[in-house]
């Protein structure tokens, strides 16, 4: 039988991580974005306090990246990614591995940040195997961790209404607890005092399986998607330690936390400790054009290259790795973060945000408040059984005052592009504060 659907008709399109028979009785569409604000299709303006979904860093509409890919469309369209290359490829991983805190000095393209969580956990299996150390196959992840819904990802990360509905996933991967402790870090600015020794849950699962069969721990090194939860002081030092004690890899997947989030380049830089590989997407094109990538310290590439020349030396790779267009997108988003120093802006800004976040204090239903470069978590208490239902009322109110919030569980997530200005800031939070007044 053949359906016939108006051209408008919303049945066609299943969309991701959506409430989908809610979204299509009553519909929130977007169809024209610049600088800090989307248009919706009534016409209203509404402020971004979420940089898309935590991607479009330099704000919308950008000059430069516009033109970069209207130029690269009509100059090289597509060339093929394996055994053939294009130069925007090399000088935007040039480009990328000069930014990079120091020893990452190759950068393997992917289209996203599950495709590049599942790259860094291949990368880490088949290093070991070349090093001669095939027994290491074990992947540790935390609960509460985001990797993406790739069936790697998905296996390592630790949220579980995301992992449910499918089945066995990945053999041979264990999981740390997660770092949240409302109890003795509520309302802390920056990072909690309480919780380093978290970390030693990965000494236990050590003892457990036998570290020399563990080939890689991967964490975000702030949880973003769970609802921003911020390391505690010294944990990602331990973390670091117990891996080196035992010769695992530390692999960071930052798609959150690269490009500016922080206030610093990645969050290498703003912790101070180094992974061995480190994940990355969304900021990377300003989430202009889909991409991402995974950085490596020397030692990981270098372990590949060996064996005859002909030889591939890394069987993983995906039609669209470092596609051109998304190339000259990349280029010219690093372009403009750099004209506009927006890689540290979080580092200035970072006090007026935190003060404006944390004025919200004393509302309703606020349990906790969070905050960390130009990121920001409202955690409510959720109504008795009916999780999640309060903060989505709030998302759903939010948008009719115009404003754009993110909300997971019962926790509202805020991180504005990072051009954002003061005026913003308190045009923000004004009407954060009165959705959580009417909040029921
Ligand atoms: N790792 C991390 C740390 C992420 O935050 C991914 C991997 C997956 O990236 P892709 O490009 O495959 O979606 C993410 C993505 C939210 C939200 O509101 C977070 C993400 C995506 C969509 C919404 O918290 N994170
Ligand atoms: N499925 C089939 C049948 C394919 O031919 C390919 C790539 O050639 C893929 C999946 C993988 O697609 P991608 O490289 O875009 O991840």
């Amino acid at each position: 039988m053949t359906i016939t659907r108006r051209p408008n008709d919303l049945a066609s399109f299943w969309m991701p991580f959506t409430a989908n028979r809610q979204f299509k009785k009553t519909p929130r569409m977007f169809v024209a974005a610049d600088r800090m604000r989307y248009t919706t299709d009534d016409g209203r303006s509404v402020l971004d306090g979420t940089a898309g979904l935590w991607c479009c860093n330099a704000g919308h509409n950008r000059p430069k990246i516009v033109e970069a890919i209207r130029a690269q469309a009509g100059e090289l369209d597509y060339a093929p990614a394996f055994q053939m290359g294009h130069p925007k490829a090399f000088e935007f991983a040039n480009r990328l591995v000069a930014m990079a805190p120091e020893g990452f000095d190759h950068v393997f393209f992917t289209n996203s940040g599950s495709e590049s969580a599942d790259t860094a956990l291949k990368m880490a299996l088949a290093y070991h195997r070349m090093r001669g150390e095939a027994q290491r196959t074990r992947l540790i992840g935390r609960e509460r961790g985001y990797h993406g819904v790739n069936f790697g990802g998905m296996s390592v990360g630790g949220i579980g209404g995301n992992r449910k509905m499918f089945g066995q996933m990945l053999p041979h991967v264990d999981h740390i607890r997660h770092t949240h402790d409302l109890a003795r870090n509520a309302f802390t600015r920056d990072m909690p005092e309480h919780g380093a020794e978290f970390a030693d849950e990965l000494e236990r699962i050590c003892t457990l399986h036998d570290p020399s069969t563990i080939a890689a721990v991967m964490v975000e090194p702030m949880a973003g998607s769970t609802g921003v939860l911020i390391p505690p002081k010294g944990y990602l030092e331990r973390l670091r330690a117990i891996c080196d004690r035992h010769g695992i890899l530390l692999i960071y997947d930052e798609v959150i936390t690269g490009f500016g989030r922080l206030g610093t380049p990645f969050a290498v830089d703003f912790f101070g400790v180094k992974p061995d590989l480190f994940t990355v997407a969304k900021g990377m094109t300003n989430g202009v054009v889909p991409m991402g990538g995974v950085f490596v310290q020397g030692k990981i590439h270098d372990a590949f290259m060996n064996g005859p020349e002909h030889m591939i030396e890394f069987a993983h790779g995906y039609t669209y790795s470092g596609n051109p267009i998304a190339c000259a997108a990349g280029i010219a988003t690093l372009d403009t973060y750099a004209e506009e120093g927006l890689l540290t802006r979080g580092a200035e800004l970072g006090a007026y945000w935190a003060d404006a976040l944390h004025s919200l204090k004393g509302l309703p239903h606020v349990v906790d408040i969070r905050n960390l470069g130009l990121i920001g978590a409202v955690e409510l208490e959720p109504i008795e059984g009916q999780a999640t239902k309060r903060a989505f009322s709030c998302f759903l109110d939010a948008f009719e005052s115009n404003l754009l919030i993110r909300t997971t569980g019962d926790i509202i997530a805020l991180s504005p592009p990072l051009i954002i200005e003061k005026s913003d800031i308190d045009e923000l939070f004004g009407k954060l504060a009165d959705v959580l007044k009417r909040a029921a």
